[in-house]
């Protein structure tokens, strides 16, 4: 199997560190035996967890002001998943990539030779109906699956039928849709008419379905839509879910809510119902922000993981969530952004499968809430570091994922080779 980075540069940084991580990982080995847990029982569990990474996010992203296009930035799919190639490489947190259609257009035999080169997968088919493509008929300006209008709904619906089938020859297994349908306007659109579009436009594209996929909707409180938005929250989205079908379920941006809105009881909420799809893993402040995973809240992160780990220890129904994140970039190399969001990702299971859920449940029947909350804060204040790099390590991954990028010069390499361009695919969403 190819690397992008050297094998040898991986090595020589490694070396650097091994013996330190060694000591390391038997101190929290000592400490957590201490607590009854085995490090290699959760170090098994590191091993085998990974993130998709969504191939717009190797691109600087920017704002709606303005966008600084970086150095070395992807032109087209394939420098994308070489990109990708590398944040695998170093993490070995990341096996698949998720592509957004038609911004990853190619031709899919390419597509899945360029993947294979690396040993990456593909996850999730995106797909966009809330920009328009170059040669497209009809605007979705005034919206796509919801559209008044029955041939730009007609065309949305083949779109995302051709993003299935895109889909089908590179081996994903689902397909997502999120829509930025909605109003500027109080009275510009009827919400009962829209929404009863949107339900009949997703119900078509559901027919076309393999048996073997799943159907991911995708949820977002406002943007590009400010008064009103036809998917707007997570009531609508389990909504759409339950009318469609078994196979369809609801996907969580971290970053589609309101702020200060409780995600995780939203997470807990889907799993009872056996309709959490996964998520799009980012951090906000105020809104759709799309900064790295756990760089504002990592306790929140750790909060949902929490959740999933309840579900996944406990054997919940229907329980199979698709990870990925979903984040731009306006300050950052997007590589070393991807490498820390999807190691944050990893820390919060790691960290979540910590907690003693025996004593908490206890807790929880005797109503004592200061000790049900400390053991929530017990797990989340160990540092897992060394497990993660130790899962890296023994997967012929990094220690210091971002020390080893930086020593490769992998940027300034492509950088020779990849002129920088105006726009790189992927707006401001
Ligand atoms: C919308 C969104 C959705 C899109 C992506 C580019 O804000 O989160 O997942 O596909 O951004
Ligand atoms: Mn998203
Ligand atoms: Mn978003």
């Amino acid at each position: 199997m190819e690397t992008m980075i050297d094998g040898d540069v991986v090595a020589k940084e490694n070396e650097l560190r091994a013996k330190n991580l060694q000591s390391d990982f038997n101190a929290l080995g000592e400490q957590l035996g201490r607590r009854g847990i085995d490090i290699n029982a959760i170090l098994a569990k590191v091993e085998a967890f990974g993130v998709a990474i969504p191939s717009w996010g190797v691109g600087t992203g920017g704002t709606r002001f303005a966008r600084f296009p970086g150095e070395g930035e992807p032109r087209d799919v394939f420098d994308k998943i070489e990109d990708c190639a590398v944040i695998q490489q170093l993490t070995q947190a990341t096996p698949t990539v998720s592509l957004h259609i038609p911004w990853d257009k190619a031709d899919p035999q390419r597509l899945k030779q360029a993947a294979a080169r690396f040993g990456l997968r593909f996850d999730a088919m995106n797909s966009n109906t809330f920009s328009d493509a170059a040669d497209q008929s009809h605007s979705y300006k005034f919206g796509s699956l919801s559209s008044a209008d029955a041939a730009t709904r007609r065309q949305a619906i083949e779109h995302n039928i051709e993003c299935i089938e895109i889909g089908k020859e590179i081996g994903s297994k689902a397909l997502t849709i999120w829509i930025g349908d909605g109003s500027n306007f109080p009275g510009q659109v009827n919400f009962g008419k829209s929404f009863e579009r949107y339900l009949d436009a997703v119900r078509s594209i559901y027919e076309e379905l393999p048996d073997d996929w799943r159907l991911f909707t995708e949820h977002k409180m406002y943007e590009p839509a400010f008064y009103s938005t036809v998917v707007q929250d997570w009531g609508t989205n389990y909504i759409i879910a339950k009318e469609t079908g078994d196979r369809a379920f609801c996907l969580v941006d971290l970053g589609h809510h309101a702020p200060n809105v409780n995600i995780e009881m939203i997470v807990s909420r889907l799993i009872q119902f056996g309709k959490l799809g996964g998520f799009h893993f980012n951090d906000s402040k105020y809104g759709d922000d799309d900064l790295d995973a756990g760089s504002i809240d990592p306790y929140r992160l750790f909060l949902v993981f929490n959740e999933l780990v309840d579900a996944e220890l406990s054997g919940a129904k229907d329980f199979d969530p698709a990870h990925m994140l979903d984040q731009s970039h306006n300050v950052t190399d997007p590589i070393e952004s991807l490498m820390m969001s999807a190691i944050e990702v990893q820390r919060a299971y790691a960290t979540a499968l910590l907690v003693d859920r025996k004593a908490l449940a206890g807790y929880q029947e005797s109503n004592d809430a200061l000790m049900a909350t400390q053991t929530l804060k017990t797990a989340f204040r160990t540092d897992v570091e060394p497990i993660l790099a130790m899962a890296r390590q023994k997967a012929g991954g990094a220690i210091d994922p971002v020390a080893t990028y930086r020593a490769s010069f992998y940027r300034k390499k492509v950088a020779a080779e990849r002129p920088a361009v105006a726009s790189g695919g992927g707006g401001i969403v």
